[in-house]
């Protein structure tokens, strides 16, 4: 009892800290002096940004994408959850994305933005996240900024060591969060956690064409908490580490009880070993529903596939798959160096953050340098695989980032800073204050092997007094820090969607050179597209009716439709016409409970409505696309049930009463 009251002392004492150290800083921030962070953060109008940086929007389930280094916000991208801006998850072309093995779950939590790496260089190809919530692993189109394919993760509560990719997009991994009796293990005490909750790290492979994502297996581990990942690279090629916490497994009050041990573990998996026993046959494969939702750009709609099953290794059965190394307190991330020989990880508790030597490890693992074993799973010892420790950092190290010049930038969450230390040394070189409480931090490519640096950028959990008020709800918000001297020098705080757990930076080059620019119609395959307006027509089949509508500036066709009955379902679909860059229309109807659309150029999309009254009913484009966009409109005219009125279809007559 004693023991649980000091230890609740300490988080509430780290706690006030935090706050305290917050409120203390005050309004202005150790800014470069203000000329001159202008200038390094001014674009001027009409040029373009530098970078592009995609932030989770954490709790809104989204990604956003801003230029860097002014902050602009550039768009937001739809992912797990319905998006009404422009339809996402509301259009029946859509709906499929957000399907999972619970049915429709149209929210989710995103914390992990993963760009696809060529040898472990950001290429710009895919953009992944995780969702953190109902797990599934995401993978978007850096051509399009769209979400093209969603793979729900069985075995797995809370996917938050998610999606990390090895160095040449192998695989993209995932493990649990909360560990949870496996899929065919159902009705199962709580009390029986120590015996039957697993931990399954999944490793999806990645088709290199297609970006295309399966799952290739499952390791089944000991019931921990999984945190976070990070593949190694170069000599470490071959190998992903996580961190774990809770290895005291409790299940219940875990503020106290999971900060028992003064170590938990960095688990190392050799992921090609893994990968030579499953090409063995070995393994077996164990009954899984969970759902795999692929978007065609050709189709312009998404089709949700339930898959059965899911090939699982047990790391116990097979040595050498997997090794503990003991670090201290609670560890959140795991950071593996742009050489791939250093790995460091942050204990959220600790008061030094420890450096890894990958050689080191594998000499300990060669000697069996062990100091025991966790389930039969070798435990290194510290002192072996350690290469030394970063003293006095500052309070609650979370995630580190390199720049590629020797440094490493710690993110504190507790001291509210970030630290920069050099990595060979391991001494610290300066630090700087961030508002308030800093989560992830990215520096542009600062997890690849050749980072762009320049900047570092806070993604920080709490604004308080930084931005104008807007009631109890504040904005989220990042702070832009140049790195090319010695000192960091803040230049920038700017507001971000939702919480931006973790971001990625790249140059834009390596995006703008792709982006598509509209879908050309002659390749649009979807089975409801009305390519000209002479194929634009209403067709019923029972209480059915399928609308076949185009849109051009500045007119909707048909835009008279009659003969629509109250019980009816109705289909529009959507194609926008128009063959060049910007010109989207929108689509909306009075009393539809869906969404409006907003339809790409080239593209077709659908909204289901069912009238639900006698009437007439307007509809109209919602985006401002030409000078007569007001023009761009139609009327439908419902009657009552089982009523006689004839389906009539109408562009450009003046109609006679009926
Ligand atoms: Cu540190 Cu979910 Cu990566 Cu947020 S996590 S900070
Ligand atoms: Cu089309 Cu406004």
């Amino acid at each position: 009892m004693k023991r649980i009251s000091q230890t609740t002392l300490l988080l509430a004492g780290l706690g006030a800290i935090a706050i305290a150290s917050g409120c203390k800083a005050g309004k202005t921030g150790q800014a470069a002096t203000d000329e001159d962070a202008a200038k390094k953060v001014y674009v001027a109008p009409g040029k373009h940004d530098e970078l592009y940086m995609f932030a989770s929007g954490g709790f809104s389930g989204q990604i956003a994408a801003y230029g860097i280094p002014s902050g602009r916000l550039l768009k937001v991208i739809p992912v797990f959850s319905q998006n009404p801006e422009n339809g996402y998850g509301y259009s029946e072309e859509t709906k499929p994305m957000l399907n999972t093995s619970h049915g429709f779950v149209p929210w989710d939590d995103t914390h992990h933005p993963e760009l696809s790496k060529t040898n472990g260089e950001d290429d710009g190809r895919w953009l992944f996240i995780n969702g953190n919530n109902t797990p599934r692993i995401a993978r978007l189109n850096l051509a399009t900024f769209k979400t093209e394919e969603i793979l729900e993760l069985p075995n797995v509560a809370g996917n938050h060591a998610s999606p990390f990719c090895t160095e040449n997009t192998e695989y993209i991994v995932g493990n649990t969060r909360f560990s949870v009796p496996l899929d065919g293990d159902k009705d199962v005490s709580i009390g029986d956690f120590k015996k039957k909750f697993k931990g399954a790290a999944t490793f999806i492979k990645v088709d290199k064409n297609t970006g295309r994502m399966n799952i290739a297996f499952q390791l089944i581990v000991p019931g921990f908490n999984y945190d976070l990942a990070h593949a190694g690279k170069g000599p470490s090629h071959d190998w992903i580490f996580f961190t774990c916490y809770n290895t005291e497994q409790a299940n219940t009050l875990l503020e106290v009880n999971a900060s028992q041990r003064d170590k938990d573990f960095i688990m190392a998996v050799n992921w090609k070993k893994a990968e030579e026993l499953v090409a063995q046959g070995k393994g077996h494969k164990a009954p899984a529903k969970y759902a795999h939702n692929l978007y065609n750009e050709r189709t312009h709609s998404a089709t949700s596939t339930m898959e059965n099953d899911v090939t699982m290794l047990d790391v116990k059965d097979y040595p050498g798959l997997i090794y503990y190394i003991p670090c201290p307190k609670s560890p959140h991330g795991v950071d593996v160096e742009p050489n791939g020989e250093y790995f460091v990880a942050s204990g959220k508790l600790a008061a030094v953050i420890p450096v890894f030597s990958f050689k080191k490890m594998l000499g300990a693992i060669d000697q069996k340098q062990f100091e025991g074993d966790f389930d039969g799973i070798p435990v290194l010892k510290y002192n072996t695989v350690l290469e030394g420790e970063v003293q006095k950092p500052g309070l609650g190290p979370l995630h580190t980032e390199f720049d590629g010049k020797g440094y490493a930038y710690t993110s504190m969450f507790v001291s509210s800073e970030i630290v920069k230390w050099k990595v060979d040394t391991r001494e610290i070189i300066d630090r700087i204050p961030t508002y308030y409480s800093i989560g992830h931090l990215s520096v542009p490519g600062g997890d690849s092997r050749h980072p762009y640096g320049k900047y570092v950028i806070a993604l920080n959990k709490i604004t308080k007094d930084r931005y104008l008020p807007t009631g109890p709800e504040l904005t989220q918000s990042a702070q832009l820090i140049d790195i090319t001297g010695n000192k960091m020098k803040l230049l920038l705080d700017f507001p971000t969607i939702g919480e931006p757990h973790y971001a990625q930076t790249i140059p834009a080059e390596k995006i703008e050179k792709n982006s598509v620019k509209f879908f050309k119609l002659e390749e649009n395959d979807n089975p409801y597209a009305a390519k000209s307006e002479k194929e634009a027509r209403v067709v019923r089949k029972g209480n059915r009716v399928d609308v076949y509508m185009t849109a051009i500036r500045s007119h909707l066709a048909p835009d008279n439709i009659e003969g629509i009955n109250q019980g009816d379902d109705v289909y529009v679909h959507v194609t926008n016409l128009e063959q060049d860059w910007d010109v989207p229309h929108g689509f909306a109807i009075k009393g539809s409970n869906n969404s409006e659309l907003l339809i790409m150029p080239g593209e077709t999309a659908t909204l289901k409505w069912a009238p639900d009254r006698t009437g007439i009913f307007p509809f109209y484009c919602t985006d401002f696309c030409s000078a007569l966009h007001q023009e761009m409109s139609g009327y439908f005219r419902v009657s009552p049930k089982g009523s006689n009125v004839p389906l009539t279809f109408h562009l450009g007559e003046n109609l006679a009463a009926r």
